[in-house]
């Protein structure tokens, strides 16, 4: 269930990153190269087609906390907004360099007049953060940047079980 918070509306899914027909932007949860990976990466490249990869090449490498733009191709969405999220135990702070990832990827989305936007949990796979701990990054970090939207309405957290769903839904029924 949808809820709106300071004119934002927010909501939590259960579902795949590459199937969310009705969001302008989509997150990826890339690798330095902005190649193919698995997870996430693998998931948004597969789905996308191999021009995703063809318009990433020049813009790579990319460091920890940075994100970039492209177009979607093949996916159902406008663009792809890459993030390099922190490996857990060795790309420090990791806290900063994970709100780094979400501040980015929302300024790139203002800057492009974005109004809705998918994210996967960032670093929470294969880069091993734990998952309670970047939810409350992820979290603070776009509450702190609420106040700066001036296109985006609604921002939806795309989970991958039902234990990482619940843990969004109870977050987000704080909110209220
Ligand atoms: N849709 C939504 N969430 C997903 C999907 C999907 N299709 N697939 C996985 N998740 P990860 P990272 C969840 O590993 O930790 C890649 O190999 C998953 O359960 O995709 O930032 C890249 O090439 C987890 O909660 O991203 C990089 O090398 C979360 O998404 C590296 O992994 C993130 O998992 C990036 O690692």
């Amino acid at each position: 269930m949808p809820i709106t918070y300071k004119n934002i509306e927010f909501e939590a899914v259960l579902g795949d990153i590459t199937n969310q027909p009705d969001v302008e932007a989509v997150v990826n949860a890339a690798n330095a190269e902005l190649a193919i990976g698995g997870g996430v990466a693998g998931a948004i490249h597969r789905a996308a087609g191999p021009e995703l990869y063809e318009e990433c090449k020049p813009l790579a490498p990319i460091n920890p906390g940075e994100a970039v733009i492209t177009k979607a191709y093949n996916l159902p969405n406008k663009y792809v907004i890459h993030c390099l999220g922190p490996v857990y135990g060795s790309d420090k702070p990791e806290d900063e360099l994970l709100a780094n990832c979400y501040k980015n990827a929302l300024r790139l989305a203002e800057e492009n007049k974005i109004s809705s936007i998918a994210f996967p949990s960032i670093s929470t796979g294969a880069f091993r953060y734990p998952f309670q701990k970047a939810t409350d990054v992820s979290f603070n970090t776009i509450l702190g940047e609420l106040e700066r939207f001036k296109h985006l309405q609604k921002i939806r957290f795309v989970l991958f079980s039902e234990q990482d769903l619940r843990f969004y839904e109870e977050k987000l029924g704080k909110l209220e």
